[in-house]
């Protein structure tokens, strides 16, 4: 069927897409490996520092992480990335900075690596649909790159483009969204010091398949805030809309702040199933980051803005 379309499925087949983990992926959260499933292309990172701002929970096994992934762009299945984000081009790399800034630019990667050190940040991610991981992401804070950018006054959002291109991305004609996958946050979340640009996980470059080269993480929200293959940074005055807003408004709004007190209008928000592990756990809201994030949204009706 080619019309699959994720925002039109009855629940009755949205719930196995959940709870389903395909039997490679599966495997894979049990510890076993695949060989070449490893980019080749995969360099060792060096240098970088732990934060304070990880978390000592048990992280969740690199095959798994680089196994069960949503990008849709290659594929709508949990194990397609890995396998059709294999022969991705990701050098060279540059990202468009524009909007309102000072000056519009472009930045090299091999420059963007070098904006911040490199910190290695350990993360829960949970993703809207009921599953959540712990990363060892390495990355740098955003607001280095955002400083850098030297926004202008009228600057109160921050929009994200990621790749696409349907010669590399053929699968992404069946996702039923539009492409390039856009995200925004605004500019207090953005640089907020959890928002992070990661280059790598488990102390390598990114594997095609969780963003290379370079993706977002924004640990208090719903993964699919963290927009991938990042290659253009726009600073708005008005709050862009995103793709998962335009492709289904109802069900995604622009915050996706964690938070199990909402449910997803087809599903409870209140557990999750962490890869790796059997049963479920409660969710926590803002995703267990609110000590430091939950006062960015004093006054704000989190079930409006949901
Ligand atoms: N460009 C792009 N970015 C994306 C997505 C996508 O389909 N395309 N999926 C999002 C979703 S829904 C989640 S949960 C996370 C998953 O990141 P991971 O595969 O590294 O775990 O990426 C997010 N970023
Ligand atoms: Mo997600």
């Amino acid at each position: 069927m080619t019309n699959r379309n994720i925002f039109s499925l009855p629940y009755s087949e949205v719930t196995p897409k959940r709870d389903y983990l395909s039997r490679r992926a599966l495997l894979a959260a049990a510890g076993f490996s695949f060989a070449g499933l490893r980019a080749a292309a995969a360099t060792k990172l060096t240098g970088y520092r732990k934060s304070p701002f990880s978390t000592s929970e048990k992280q969740t096994p690199y095959n798994a992480i680089t196994s069960y992934n949503n990008y849709y762009e290659f594929g709508l299945d949990k194990d397609m990335p890995a396998r059709n984000a294999r022969n991705f081009k990701t050098s060279p790399w540059t990202i468009r900075i524009d909007g309102e800034v000072a000056k519009e630019k472009a930045i090299d990667f091999d420059a963007l690596v070098k904006m911040a050190p490199l910190e290695e940040r350990v993360y829960r991610l949970r993703c809207v649909e009921g599953w959540s991981m712990v990363v060892p992401w390495i990355g740098f804070p955003l607001s280095a790159l955002i400083k850098a950018a030297e926004p202008t006054s009228k600057a109160k959002y921050v929009r994200f483009e990621t790749y696409f291109n349907l010669k590399q991305m053929p699968e992404a004609r069946y996702a039923g969204m539009p492409f390039p996958y856009v995200e925004a946050l605004r500019m207090d979340e953005a640089m907020h010091p959890l928002t992070i640009l990661s280059v790598g996980l488990y102390g390598e470059t990114l594997p095609n398949q969780n963003g290379a080269p370079v993706r977002l993480v924004v640990p208090w929200k719903y993964g699919f805030k963290s927009a991938k293959s990042i290659v253009r940074i726009r600073f708005t005055e008005k709050q862009p809309a995103s793709t998962w807003m335009i492709a289904n408004g109802r069900e995604y709004g622009f915050y996706a702040n964690v938070n199990p007190e909402v449910d997803h209008p087809r599903w409870s928000q209140a557990k999750e199933r962490r890869i790796g592990e059997f049963g479920k756990r409660d969710t926590l809201k803002f995703n267990g980051y609110g000590d430091q994030v939950a006062s960015l949204y004093s006054g704000l009706d989190l079930r409006k803005n949901y």
